[in-house]
This record gives structure tokens, sequence and C-alpha cells, in this order.
């Protein structure tokens, strides 16, 4: 169904191609951003001030807006920077999302309507992964603030919906990266430090740890994911993956030797930012999206790396030109 689309984070790299989505489908899109928040954010949607760790104005928003789908992607979603602002983090991503739960609540009773809500949840939740690959009935072990945030996060969406019914909806999704990934993430650090290195703007580029593996799929490709949950007849919780894993030094290989580059010759270990708990391996299964949903990703692990080394260059280019 098409109708009114409410999406929390819409400043933010999910947030964007999900509101592109959403606008193509016919949706009526609003965003919920922070105040003071920039990002890339197109005019064709509505924009609306909201701070989740107040929640004030949220049922009046929601009057306002009367939105048929809320897709709740705002969160203090770095999990490094969680292990400085713990509370914070926990304040932000799990009572925030609390906040709006009860909110969407309130506002059904008051209206009569009914809303689809979406959850943003994330494999960190696995972390110290019991099993591989990783599922739906998979035991979550967080490690981090952010990890923990999530879970609480997590099992409240399910709340809502046992006990008052709600159609309330996980997706737990895996790294999903693109040219619009916050540069302090791994995958957009290493291409835009990559590009930049290649045209002489920057001479090294200081990593953390480097065996970590993730399953990386393509952020464009997850919207989708979220937006086929809501249109499903019921709600429930889904992993959204590639099931291919890879460390952080073969995302390096992939985007060096695009350019021509040996990261060997470039990068350098910087200790500080490592994480106090680490997750070392992220691999999901995501046969229950392909089954129930028709979800499937449609861009893999080199094919992304391309993407957004190819991005990366034009942006150093233009960098480079403006330099003189
Ligand atoms: O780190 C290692 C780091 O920050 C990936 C968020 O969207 O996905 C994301 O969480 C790996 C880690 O993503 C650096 O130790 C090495 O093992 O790109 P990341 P993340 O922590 O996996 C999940 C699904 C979310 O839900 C989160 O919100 O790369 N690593 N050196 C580094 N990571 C960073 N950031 N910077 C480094 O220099």
């Amino acid at each position: 169904m098409t109708g009114t689309a409410l999406v929390t984070g819409i400043t933010g790299q999910d947030g964007t191609y999900l509101a592109e989505l959403l606008l193509d489908k016919g949706y009526r899109v609003h965003g919920l951003a922070p105040v003071g928040g920039g990002g890339h954010v197109t005019d064709r949607t509505t924009l609306h001030y909201a701070d989740l760790g107040d929640g004030s104005n949220l049922g009046t928003l929601l009057d306002q807006i009367a939105p048929d789908e809320v897709y709740h992607l705002a969160a203090q979603s770095h999990v490094r920077l969680s292990f400085d602002l713990p509370v914070y983090t926990a304040d932000i991503t799990g009572l925030g999302t609390l906040r709006l739960l009860e909110a969407i609540r309130l506002y059904q009773e008051r209206s009569g309507r009914r809303v689809r809500f979406y959850q943003a949840s994330s494999s960190e939740m696995f972390g110290k992964a019991v099993e591989t690959p990783q599922t739906e009935t998979t035991r979550f072990h967080p490690r981090s603030p952010y990890a923990c945030a999530k879970v609480f996060a997590y099992w409240q969406t399910v709340n809502y919906r046992e006990a008052y019914g709600m159609f309330a909806s996980n997706g737990i999704l895996f790294n999903h990266e693109s040219p619009r990934r916050g540069e302090s993430f791994v995958t957009r650090k290493i291409t835009l430090a990559a590009a930049r290195i290649k045209l002489g703007l920057q001479e090294k580029l200081r990593l953390g740890n480097l065996d970590a593996r993730r399953d990386w799929g393509f952020a464009g490709d997850y919207v989708d994911a979220m937006w086929r949950m809501l249109q499903h007849s019921e709600a429930d919780d889904f992993v959204i993956a590639t099931g291919q894993t890879h460390s952080v030094r073969e995302f390096l290989d992939e985007v060096f030797a695009t350019l021509d580059l040996d990261w060997h010759d470039y990068v350098e270990i910087d200790e500080a930012l490592f994480r106090p708990a680490e997750v070392d391996v992220l691999r999901g299964d995501s046969a229950k999206a392909r089954r129930v949903l028709g979800w499937e990703p449609r861009v893999d692990f080199r094919e992304l790396a391309r993407l957004m080394t190819e991005h990366d260059l034009k942006l150093a280019r233009a960098e480079a030109m403006a330099a003189g």
C-alpha cells in the first residue's frame, strides 16, 4: 500500500535511500531529524525536528502527520563511540525507541488508526556470536553499549507487538554501506582515504583491527527489505544479510587494487581505534526474508567496494581541482 510514511533518522545513510524508495512508490514522506542535523535530504520530503532523548513532541507530531508506516532508523549508531558515551547511547538508541513506541501506542488509541512500525535492529546484537551463520533464532550476546541498547529496543518492539497487538517488526540488518555512509565507519573511511591518497591529497590511513570480519551489503538493497517487512501480512522479525563474510583487510585489498595501489604502503595501525570488546566475525542467513518477503541482495562485496571507490575518487578529484 502507499500512504503516509514517517522516517526517523531521515538525514542518515539509510534514511535518504528509504525516502527515495518511498517517494518513488508514491508515498507522502515525512522525516524526523535531530535539531542541527545536516545531511542529504530531498525537498520532496517534509522535515520535522524532534529529539529522541526528549520525546515530548512525538505525540503532537504523530497527530499532525497521521502516518500509516513509521520507519525508526534514528540512533546513536557508532559502536566505537558508544564506549565513550554509554549513557547517551542507551538513552537515544534504547529509550528513544521506547519513547516512540509508547507515543505510537497512545496515538493509535486516540485516533483509532493502525500504524505499522519498523525497528532498525542490528547484527551487532549477535556480538560474540554463538553460531554461524546467524538467523532470527540465534541468541544475542551484545558486545558494546550500542549493541546492548539495540537489544533493549529489539525486545521492546517484540513486546509492543505481543502486549498490544501492534504491527511492529524488527529488521536485523547486517552492515550495509554506500557512498552515503558516514565517514567514520570503516568502509567509507577506507574508500575516502584511498581516493585521496591516489590523488596525493593524503599520505597515511590510520586504522584499528584489520582482522574483524563483517557481512557487508549495499544500503540501497537493504531499505527495500524494510519496506517489504511493512507490506507483509503480519509483523515479524527478519535477518537481512548477504551470507558472505569478509575482513577489513580484504576490503582494503579490493579498494586499493582498484586504484593500482598497495595499502601496506599507507596503512598505519592505531591502538586507539581498537574497541574494548570486539565483534570478531558476523555472517547472516537471510533465508527467511528471501522466502517470505521475496527479498534478495543485488550488490556483492566487490561491486560495493568498486562503486564506493569510484564515488570517492570523483570527490577527491573535485577537491584536488578546488585546491588548484
Ligand atoms: O566497524 C573495524 C572495527 O564502525 C567495522 C554500524 O552501522 O554496522 C556498523 O557497526 C569493523 C569493526 O561498523 C577501524 O573494529 C578497524 O570490527 O564500520 P564499523 P560496525 O561496528 O560493524 C552495524 C550493523 C551497526 O548496527 C552499527 O550501527 O571495522 N575497524 N579499523 C574500524 N572501524 C572503524 N569505524 N574505524 C576504524 O578505523
